[in-house]
């Protein structure tokens, strides 16, 4: 009789600025208390993990996600994708169809809900359908572009808030402003600054705690030099050099560090389907 070969648990780091491949491992069962020890070491070593072939219901998902921390649940007036005051679903449906969230265009990098108090600490994406073409996500590793950037700049920026402005109380038909420059405009929703440069909670590292297009405003900088600085920085960030391209699989789940990573998505055909799974964990407040 042919034996199946039983392919054993391993993490294998990509040839990528970031990210590492775990095989061998089921999620939809119990994880044993080493390995889970591993992926969390692994995820601070690497700030993507890339699970090939599962197989989940969505009990399983969540099941899985929550060996890594509580799930995040937005505050009534700081919304997020998908959230709605008391019923905002466990799992987000990143989707084109069905009533999913996130349309077939392309989505910026960003860190998941960083406009609120205690943003998510990472996320886990578990992709069901994929198109033929597009659609690819990029995370781009924060340390990196951090420790890139000259002296100068790394001092200037170093005690530094942001304000992020939160995307989902803004009117989507209003051209959007990279910089909230017209402080005469009253502010509709709580803000909550963060800085600029991020200390992870769990390695120390450095990380530029910035995205690409969201409205920003750097505190006690007039409005012309902030938005000078932050057009820097984003410039800097998107990089070819800090990110890793991946290629979707059915039964793939990317878990990431909203902490130490943004992402991006590209836009893919309209009249295909894309079906992914999102649980987003519980963060702290960011230092
Ligand atoms: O569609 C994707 O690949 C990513 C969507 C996204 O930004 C998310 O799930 O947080
Ligand atoms: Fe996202």
């Amino acid at each position: 009789m042919p034996t199946i070969a039983k392919v054993d648990f391993q993490i294998t780091p990509l040839d990528a600025p970031l990210g590492a491949v775990v095989t061998g491992l089921d999620a939809s069962q119990p994880v044993a208390p080493k390995r889970i020890l591993q992926l969390k070491q692994a995820l601070r070593d690497y700030h993507i993990l890339i699970f090939k072939n599962q197989q989940l219901s969505d009990e399983q998902l969540l099941n899985f996600s929550f060996y890594f921390g509580a799930l995040f649940v937005p505050l009534d007036e700081t919304p997020v994708l998908a959230s709605k005051p008391g019923e905002t679903p466990l799992i987000i449906s990143v989707s084109n169809v069905d009533g999913g969230y996130t349309g077939t265009g392309e989505l910026t990098f960003h860190s998941d809900h960083k406009w609120t108090p205690y943003p998510s600490s990472g996320s886990l994406l578990y992709a069901v359908e994929i198109p033929s073409q597009g659609g690819n996500t990029y995370w781009l590793n924060t340390n990196l572009a951090y420790e890139t950037l000259d002296i100068a700049t790394k001092e200037r920026i170093a005690d530094l808030q942001l304000i992020t402005y939160n995307p989902f109380l803004q009117d989507r038909n209003v051209p959007r402003n990279l910089y909230r420059s017209n402080k005469s405009i009253p502010l509709i929703s709580p803000v909550f600054p963060h800085p600029l440069v991020r200390t992870h909670p769990e390695t120390g590292k450095k990380h530029l705690y910035l995205d690409a297009a969201t409205e920003v405003e750097v505190v006690g900088l007039e409005a012309e030099e902030g938005a000078v600085l932050i057009e820097q920085l984003r410039q800097h960030l998107n990089q070819a050099q800090f990110y890793y391209q991946h290629k979707w699989s059915i039964g793939d789940i990317v878990y990431w560090d909203n902490q130490a990573t943004v992402h991006y998505r590209e836009a893919f055909p309209a009249n295909e389907r894309r079906v992914l799974k999102r649980v987003s964990l519980a963060g702290s407040r960011p230092f």
